[in-house]
């Protein structure tokens, strides 16, 4: 056992701790009573969270194990996720303003708990007439109006599980996630706006439905006023059918376990999985850890800049915050529109105290340099989150720094589309931060790092990132797919969730998150993660991003090759690229040393903005490109590929 080759080697060492301010250990929501309740025991720990939901039929059991790994939470209870996000708040914070929207080219509403709830109640109604009923399914294809939070709820409350598709996936990409779960009605607008420019979205689906013989209905949102094509009686505007309603809609009485909905995650290869989230658990999951994770308290604006399109838009822009009765943003349009300092300026203006955005984001900003952040008033910020990919502990630094100006806790977040909510992170008023780590599994949450053999690995060691327990808004399985559902989670290791990345603990059992266990290079023998090499390239000065790959290499099994995006301004020449190996050699040894590097103006991202590796090792490999349809960016990869041509034809490379 003892010589066999650990899953993954950690070469980095990271010895900045961030303790809690002091005004936040004073009154944080979440303490270490709390934590310490939940350790003794997980089930009445999550029963008290789900308690503060509003239940129409309380259950009888809280989570039953008998069909596992397809899970129960909450069983014979019934309740509705709108009313709870709704109704609930009416009485006693009816006028409070659920969500501030800012249009892109600067329209602007305010739209208070009532507003919405009327608007809600009103498309209810409106599916109810197009024939919607309780189990349809609703597929919505909108940019980030309004009407996008508004018809995820409205399907909540008729019990129609809806399927968010980001705007920016093709006719294609939606066509063949409607297909999937054969979808009856499908919720659009005649066009987005992004970046200035539109994003034809009724000619998408047009184009889409072509191939949906399931869909009868197309309810459009006019946003752009652009000309659109029209299939009389199968498609409605959104402000007629909505106008003609009643602004009162009785919410469906839907069993804890009854679908809230699909949301499908292509992952980088093959078949989109349909992740389905139930109604009790998935509630009781994002309220609490929404609660929790950012603190939350009566007079916060709070703001999640991700999109509706993904699991975070689901969980922390519309159903943990609502149900929570909290004042949150809404943002339609690009971060560099129409300037750089969009985002700086919506915060100034709605004095945002929380803000949760992704290291891509992050990066993106460090790129453009540090004007933009200092020349508007951020000082209403009182905490940052992040979320999406590993956070380099640099662009945790200038998150910290340039955004929180040095007060703000940062609270590092990893979860999946499938997990639902929020797994590991800090608390931000009980946990001691490292910049790069997600430090902890939050209460209620079993996590563990494990050897080849489902073996636990010791302090300083990587492995798998498993989950050893059950929690409340899990996925129950994928959408018409059981089998597919045990063999990608439950096979490797029984009994425990796998959730497909990789992870170290140190000595102090903080978890730094290493990523896919897909992108883990070897090197000579050693099984290296990316991150954190890229990370020690992120260090350097010059550089805003860096994504790290294995070459397929005849002596060492691969070489490490580096593709690296500089700050605005720097100019890159061989000399930079000789520092750059060099200053990761010095930081982590000269294992990590890259063997090639390629300045890029621009790394492969998917459209949740995660670096795509795969395609940076069929350029590193000269093999023929892999899949590029789930990239947001694919004009960047031509370009990259051409780039390393040249260098391996200068013979950077020793
Ligand atoms: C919320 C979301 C899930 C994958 C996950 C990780 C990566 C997400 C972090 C992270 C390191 C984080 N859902 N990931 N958060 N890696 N630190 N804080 O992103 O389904 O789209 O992606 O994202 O690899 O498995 S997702």
């Amino acid at each position: 056992m003892s010589n066999r080759q650990p899953p993954i080697e950690s070469l980095e060492v990271e010895d900045r701790v961030f303790p809690p301010p002091e005004q936040f250990a004073a009154r944080a929501v979440a303490t270490s009573d709390l934590v310490a309740a939940a350790a003794a025991d997980p089930e009445g720990y999550w029963a008290a969270e789900a308690s503060r939901l509003e239940w129409i039929e309380p259950w009888q059991q809280v989570l039953d194990r008998s069909g596992a790994p397809f899970f129960k939470w909450f069983t014979g209870g019934r309740l509705n996720a709108s009313a709870n996000c709704l109704d609930r708040h009416l009485a006693e914070r009816g006028d409070r303003v659920a969500f501030y929207w800012e249009g892109e080219p600067g329209d602007a509403q305010e739209i208070t708990y009532r507003d919405l709830y009327e608007r809600v109640c009103r498309l209810a109604n409106g599916l109810r007439e197009l024939g919607v009923g309780k189990g349809d399914r609703v597929a919505i294809y909108l940019g980030m109006v309004p009407e996008l939070p508004v018809a995820m709820l409205a399907c909540a409350r008729i019990g129609a599980p809806h399927t968010v598709v980001f705007g920016g996936f093709s006719p294609n990409a939606l066509s063949e996630r409607i297909q999937d779960c054969s979808c009856t009605a499908v919720i659009t607008a005649d066009e987005g706006w992004r970046n200035g420019k539109t994003i034809p979205l009724k000619a998408n689906v047009d184009a889409a439905l072509e191939s949906c013989p399931s869909v009868e209905a197309a309810v459009v949102v006019r946003r752009t006023g652009g000309e659109v094509t029209w299939a009389e009686g199968r498609d409605h505007w959104y402000h007629e059918l909505v106008e003609r309603q009643a602004p009162a809609c009785p919410p469906e009485p839907m069993d804890s376990e009854d679908l809230l909905y699909i949301l499908y995650t292509s992952g980088t290869t093959g078949k989109p999985k349909g992740i389905v989230h139930t109604t009790g658990g998935y509630m009781a999951g994002v309220a609490s850890t929404h609660r929790q994770v950012f603190d939350l308290r009566d007079d916060d604006v709070y703001w999640c800049a991700a999109d509706c399109g993904w699991v975070t838009g689901h969980s922390y822009i519309v159903y943990g915050p609502l149900a929570n009765g909290c004042t949150g943003v809404l943002y339609e349009g690009a971060p560099g529109f129409p300037g750089p300092d969009r985002w700086w300026r919506i915060i100034e203006r709605h004095r945002v105290s929380i803000l949760y955005t992704a290291p891509t984001a992050i990066r993106t900003f460090m790129k453009w340099g540090t004007d933009a952040p200092a020349g508007c008033d951020l000082t209403s910020l009182r905490l940052l989150g992040s979320v999406g990919e590993p956070i380099n502990p640099e662009a945790w630094m200038w998150y910290h720094q340039h955004i929180g100006g040095g007060r703000c806790p940062i609270v590092d977040t990893w979860w999946q589309t499938e997990t639902g909510t929020i797994m590991i992170s800090p608390l931000p008023g009980i946990t001691s931060t490292k910049p790069g780590s997600a430090t902890f599994p939050l209460p209620g949450v079993g996590a563990d790092i494990v050897d080849e053999a489902g073996t636990s690995v010791g302090l300083g060691q990587g492995g798998y990132l498993v989950l050893t327990e059950p929690w409340p808004a899990m996925l129950r399985t994928l959408y018409g797919d059981d089998e597919r559902y045990l063999e990608t989670y439950w096979s490797r290791f029984p009994g425990l969730y796998l959730a497909g990345d990789g992870a170290r603990r140190d000595e102090e059992g903080y978890f730094w998150l290493l990523g896919r266990i897909d992108d883990v290079m070897n090197v000579s023998g050693h099984r290296l993660s990316t991150i954190e090499i890229e990370s020690a390239l992120v260090d350097h000065p010059a550089v805003a991003e860096a994504a790290v790959v294995g070459r397929a290499d005849a002596i060492t099994g691969q070489a490490i090759a580096a593709f690296v995006t500089l700050v605005g301004g720097v100019v890159g020449d061989e000399d930079l690229i000789g520092e750059l190996r060099g200053h990761v050699a010095k930081r982590i040894g000269p294992i990590a040393r890259p063997q090639s590097i390629v300045l890029t103006a621009d790394l492969p991202k998917t459209r949740s903005g995660k670096i795509m590796r795969r395609l940076l090792r069929d350029i590193s490999d000269d093999r023929q490109l892999g899949d590029v349809t789930t990239l947001a960016n694919a004009e960047v990869v031509r370009e990259i590929a051409d780039m390393a041509t040249a260098a391996r034809a200068a013979g950077q490379e020793e």
